[in-house]
């Protein structure tokens, strides 16, 4: 596997790529959010915008006409962005952060020509296919099968809340293609949508982020060309991990984004509403509420920055992105609770964004890997640092 070095936007381009994300969030998402929330979907001209502005192609190579954001700048990058709504964020988000890092960091060059700059530029979706109905926290359990058959493989078996199903070009697909039981059996595949045998199910009904879509993926005898193989036999859970590392950075920075706006709309509505006479921003117990949020905000952002800069330093980050992804996406679900309070009865009635909010950001201590596998990860890579046993 390797670590592809690639030219990165220097201060003054990456700032005007802040600038205008920023204002791309505060016109144009923004004011959109609850019409996404109530119809299930991004508007189309919304997700061209998007593309225009070359989120599509954020974290890929400059040589395959990415943008080439280093770690840190795309954690800053998703602050801005996650003042909105996270469902924006999986349009893109998903397509070339866990959809193209394992062919970013796997693929060959041939494989890279044809994907990546068509992923990078938004003409294709992508789609990262490791979960299945039995192996949700436990990944290496995964039960699909991609079978040896000539100059093809042959995939059977089933993948489940997979982000971008409905509308992915390219799939990752994690399968069990090497009679070795566990993670040692596991390759990664590039499969196109489309083949025959491949089905997406229906988009899931979800609590929240909705119109960021997940469905089931089926595959039911797909010929696979042997050239579609993503690394080498066996490498497919490695390769999965890795994708993870960085995509928990990119949630974590999503959660301090989410908190920000939470927090915003906290001390905005706290000096507006008035009771006992006065506005309730001038009561302490209101202070306090609003006070915390704002300490923990911070306490991730500066995890997040410290974590996402040890990530390009040193081409991962196992432990740091694990505990950035704990720290604040469980920081944000104790935000979005106090906001609520601090809202009242108000803040559990949909016409306030802070009730949609509230629905949203529960889903970050989900996916990409729940709190209590963070935890675990976070335990051995400590252990392992300590030079003990890690616990199994
Ligand atoms: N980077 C590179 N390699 C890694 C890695 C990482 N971050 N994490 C694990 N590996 C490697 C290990 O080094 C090991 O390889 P060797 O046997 O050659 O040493 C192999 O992968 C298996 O790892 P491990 O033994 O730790 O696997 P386990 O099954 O015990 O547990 C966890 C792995 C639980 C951490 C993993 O299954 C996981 O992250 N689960 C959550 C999955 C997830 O996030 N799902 C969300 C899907 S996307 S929405």
């Amino acid at each position: 596997m390797t670590n592809p070095s690639t030219d990165h936007p220097d201060d003054d381009t990456f700032a005007a790529l802040i600038d205008a994300v920023d204002r791309f969030v505060r016109d144009r998402l923004v004011p959109m959010e609850r019409q996404v929330d109530e119809d299930d979907a991004v508007p189309a001209e919304l997700v061209a915008e998007m593309r225009e502005l070359g989120l599509f192609g954020l974290t890929a190579p400059t040589e395959y006409g990415g943008l080439g954001v280093t770690c840190r700048q795309e954690c800053e990058l998703m602050m801005v962005f996650g003042r909105t709504s996270p469902a924006f964020r999986s349009v893109f988000g998903t397509n070339i952060g866990i959809g193209a890092r394992g062919l970013i960091l796997a693929g060959t060059e041939e494989q890279k020509q044809r994907w990546l700059t068509k992923l990078a530029s938004g003409e294709m979706i992508g789609s990262f296919a490791l979960t299945e109905p039995e192996a949700g926290s436990d990944a290496a359990g995964l039960r699909t099968t991609a079978r040896l058959d000539g100059d093809h493989y042959v995939l059977n078996g089933g993948k489940r809340y997979i982000t971008n199903a409905p509308v992915a070009d390219l799939f990752t697909v994690m399968a069990r293609s090497v009679d070795k039981p566990g993670a040692a059996g596991i390759s990664a595949f590039l499969v196109p949508a489309g083949l025959p045998g491949l089905t997406v199910g229906k988009p899931d009904r979800k609590m929240g982020q909705r119109g960021a879509k997940t469905a089931d993926v089926t595959f039911d005898n797909v010929r696979l060309p042997v050239e579609n193989r993503l690394g080498a036999p066996g490498e497919g859970f490695q390769i999965a991990m890795r994708v993870l590392d960085r995509g928990r950075l990119n949630i974590a920075a999503t959660a301090v984004g989410n908190a920000g706006r939470l927090v915003e709309e906290g001390v905005r509505y706290a000096a507006e509403r008035r009771q006992f006479g006065k506005p309730i921003a001038e009561f302490q117990l209101v202070q306090a509420l609003l006070a915390d949020c704002e300490v923990e905000r911070l306490a991730a952002q500066a995890l997040v920055r410290a974590s996402a800069d040890a990530y390009d330093r040193d081409g991962k980050a196992i432990l740091e992105a694990s505990a950035s992804k704990l720290y604040a996406t469980e920081m944000v679900g104790r935000v979005a609770d106090r906001i609520v309070q601090v809202f009242g009865g108000a803040g559990y009635m949909a016409e306030y964004p802070i009730e949609r909010f509230y629905r949203d950001v529960r889903l970050l201590r989900l996916y990409e890997g729940t709190s209590q596998i963070q935890q675990l990860v976070i335990a051995r890579e400590l252990a392992k640092r300590h030079g003990v046993a890690p616990p199994r």
